[in-house]
């Protein structure tokens, strides 16, 4: 066999092979790790995994090998839910919140998404492209090689477009794959307060099938909460864009028990997101479809609010994976590896739980499960190679940056922690 690239010497390879679908209860925490290991890559794709220096009886041929110098290497991370391209920040809210000022009321006073509406709005495609760019380099630095990107920042046509087609390019251009969602039901506009109905039928009318029509989403979400879309109303825009093609997500019980979670389970979504006010009868719905719960404990952390209940959810089989929300107003931060050292110290799940969060059940939550996720023959090569000796280190060791190098398709983007990946291909 001929390859192009050998990384030899890895001290411990996780590589999360196994079920290619959600993991659940203790599939969570049995996870493959090889000491002593060996990745051999063609094409840009895992072609071989092993230990010690057994490919030199398989690998006739290769143009490269590199050591991994002992350090722990796993699938490079997944965030499956962001809101990366937006103008603006909200850092002039910032003061309101630490006087204890919710969330929905800044929303409803005109501020919080709706500020960054106005700001996405203003900004030129340009602007959001460089903006993104800045962030997704930030998500590479931390080991992330994968990202969903939902727009939801224009609440009109032409803006989500603008949203989604900055995802679009950047996805062509950048290391990082992308899979965009539309989340035209992400507020009301101010205009149609009175009235949700004109709004939301725009949105089924004339914003899904756009969408659609341009392949410029894969999922479509709904924001559900009590003040911004209703049960019946998220309902009513899921199922439509269900008949459209779009695969589902849903913002469910993050601050209000109204029933999301058993909605996501009724409309079969692949994920539901939140969910720190799920009810038991929701969540053993989820379990029964097979919806992952996608936690964002990073929001919990920075709204200074409880935590989503991990633990039950793992005791009631439902999967769960763990991603940024990286977002101006709840989740200004780019860092997954703290949303993973959150996982242990505010959902109380394990270090493996937290990685299977954020490689194989998080590739599930994005329907990326065959390409990315798991270390395994036929798979990308997407790596993050931490400098750490075990996965424990990770979690326990807070608040810093573990990567040494991450590879995105066999292609070295992150070397010495640095971005070594050409930027003139950005356009
Ligand atoms: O901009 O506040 N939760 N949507 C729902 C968000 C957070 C994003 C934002
Ligand atoms: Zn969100």
């Amino acid at each position: 066999m001929r390859v192009d690239v050998i990384i030899n010497n890895i001290g411990k390879l996780v590589t999360m092979r196994g079920k290619n679908s959600p993991r659940i209860k203790d599939e969570m925490n049995d996870l493959e790790i090889i000491e002593n290991a060996y990745i051999a890559i063609a094409d840009g794709k895992i072609v071989e995994v092993g230990t010690g220096n057994e490919y030199e009886n398989i690998v006739q041929e290769y143009t490269s090998i590199e050591n991994a110098n002992g350090l722990l290497v796993t699938p490079g991370l997944i965030d499956s839910h962001t809101h990366l391209v937006h103008g603006g920040s909200r850092e002039n809210e910032f003061s309101k919140k630490l006087a204890g000022v919710p969330y929905i009321e800044i929303l409803n006073q005109g501020g919080g998404i709706l500020s960054t509406v106005k700001s996405t709005k203003e900004a030129t495609f340009e602007e959001l492209y460089n903006k993104s760019r800045k962030s997704l380099d930030r998500m590479l630095e931390f080991g992330v090689t994968t990202v969903e990107a939902k727009s939801g920042y224009g609440l009109e046509l032409d803006t989500e477009l603008k949203q989604l087609k900055v995802a679009k390019k950047l996805n062509e251009n950048h290391p990082i794959d992308l899979v965009n969602t539309f989340l035209g039901a992400h507020a009301i506009p101010p205009e149609y307060k009175e009235n949700h109905k004109v709004y939301i039928d725009i949105i089924v009318e004339e914003m899904m099938p756009k969408v659609k029509d341009l392949g410029l989403a894969e999922f479509c979400d709904v924001f559900c909460e009590e003040g911004v879309f209703s049960i019946e109303e998220s309902a009513y825009i899921l199922s439509k864009a269900k008949e459209m093609g779009y695969k589902l997500k849903i913002h469910a019980d993050e601050i209000v028990s109204l029933g999301g979670a058993e909605l996501s389970a009724k409309l079969k979504c692949i994920s539901s997101d939140h969910l720190m006010a799920a009810s038991q009868e929701g969540l053993k719905e989820m379990a029964k479809n097979k919806v992952v719960a996608n936690l964002l404990p990073a929001t919990s952390f920075n709204l200074n609010k409880d935590y989503a209940n991990a633990r039950k959810m793992i005791d009631f089989n439902v999967p769960v994976s763990l991603s940024s929300d990286y977002n101006p107003g709840s989740c200004p931060s780019e860092n997954l590896q703290l949303v993973m050292q959150l996982g242990c110290l505010g959902l109380k799940m394990t270090p493996n739980e937290v990685l299977t969060a954020v490689t194989i059940n998080a590739a599930c939550s994005i329907n990326r499960h065959k390409e990315v996720g798991s270390i395994e023959i036929g798979k990308k090569a997407d790596l993050a190679v931490f400098d750490a000796p075990n996965i424990e280190y990770l979690m326990y060791h807070f608040g810093i940056n573990h990567i040494e190098r991450v590879y995105k398709e066999g292609k070295l983007v992150v070397d010495n922690k640095q971005i070594i990946y050409d930027n003139s291909i950005l356009g």
